[in-house]
């Protein structure tokens, strides 16, 4: 059986994602954009790309989700992104409202796929499809944690003039100002990073990572990073597809871990064939919790707003309800 991977949302993130998928040879892509055209164009113009990157996995696009029939993943892109000044919690209400609209389809048509959410705020975005999809926590998971991860990364290994392969990191709490970037686990072939730089660089890096998304918001202007994310919601997908097993950072709902309930926050979990496999729970020292609550806590008030909008008690609804 052909692999299939569905993308809803053609722009920046989303083709570049559809891309990637391609030219790794991981699956056929399925790509759906409300626009007309859009993702027909795109899908059209990458699939003539085939023969020169030398794979055969086929990409289609339309405005109708019947083409996502059939898939194992489904990431879903849709939505505004940031401009020079906003914040992720800004796009809460307007986005909200495109990924209500899309999750009924995508329930439809790919009833038995998992979810990797990207539009932003990726947390309480994260946690409107899970609500809405009514799947099990573990096939429902958002982009955030290998992404932040991965730019700390580089910037570490741009401090120290060293390859980014020798350099792991590990990013936790939701996608906001509060993340929180773990210097204890960020290491150089296994030296971890205090060992390597004074607190204050350390601090920098760190700091650096909180604001990464906002750096490239504001040279670029019109709009926010997208080769990263792309790179990032591809590396989730394949972890699921090739049944890797791998410990990635992913934004999921919480049951008790870390001393948090009922929350969708970003900590490191054991990605394959079934989603979310295991929360893996790292010793923490007492200032690292703290963070990690405090930032659970600030995702906790914006996940208040998707309550609000699907009213008093949606688990005894009819499972999907278009916003
Ligand atoms: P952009 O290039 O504007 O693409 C968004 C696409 O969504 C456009 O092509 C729209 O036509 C499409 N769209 C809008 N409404 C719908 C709908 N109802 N159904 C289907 N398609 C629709 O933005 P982008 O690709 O740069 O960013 C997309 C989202 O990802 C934004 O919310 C970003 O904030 C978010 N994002 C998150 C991260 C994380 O790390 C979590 C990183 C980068 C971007």
């Amino acid at each position: 059986m052909r692999r299939k991977i569905a993308v809803i949302g053609a722009g920046n993130v989303g083709a570049t994602c559809a891309q990637r998928v391609l030219e790794r040879r991981l699956a056929d892509v399925a790509l759906v954009d409300v626009v007309d055209g859009l993702a027909a164009g795109k899908a059209l113009d990458l699939a003539e790309a085939a023969p020169l990157e030398g794979h055969d996995c086929r990409i289609t696009g339309s405005t109708s989700y019947e083409i996502i029939r059939g898939a194992q993943v489904v990431v879903v892109t849709a939505g505004l992104a940031r401009k020079p000044g906003m914040s992720r919690s800004d796009l809460a209400g307007a986005n909200a409202k495109i990924v209500g609209s899309i999750i009924p389809q995508v329930v439809a048509n790919a009833p038995d796929a998992i979810l990797i959410t990207v539009t932003n705020p990726l947390d309480t975005m994260t946690y409107l499809s899970w609500k809405l999809t009514r799947w099990p926590a573990e096939r429902v998971m958002g982009m955030a944690g290998v992404l932040d991860s991965a730019r700390l990364r580089f910037f570490v290994a741009e401090k120290l003039n060293l390859s980014v392969q020798d350099v792991d990191a590990m990013v936790m709490g939701g996608h906001g100002d509060s993340m929180v970037p773990l210097p204890r686990y960020t290491t150089v072939n296994g030296i971890p990073l205090p060992e390597l730089l004074p607190p204050a660089e350390v601090e920098k890096l760190m700091q650096r990572t909180r604001d990464g998304g906002a750096e490239v918001v504001k040279l670029l202007k019109t709009g926010s990073a997208f080769y990263a994310p792309a790179s990032s919601a591809a590396d989730m997908a394949q972890a699921i597809l090739n049944d890797e097993h791998r410990l990635l950072p992913a934004c999921v709902r919480l049951s008790g871990q870390y001393g948090l309930k009922d929350v969708f926050c970003g900590v490191p979990v054991r990605i394959g064939a079934k989603g979310v496999e295991e929360i893996v729970q790292l010793p923490l020292t007492d200032a690292e919790k703290s963070a990690l609550k405090a930032s659970a806590e600030a995702v906790r008030q914006d996940m208040k707003m998707v309550d609000d909008l699907l009213g008093s008690d949606p688990s005894k609804g009819k499972g999907v309800r278009p916003l």
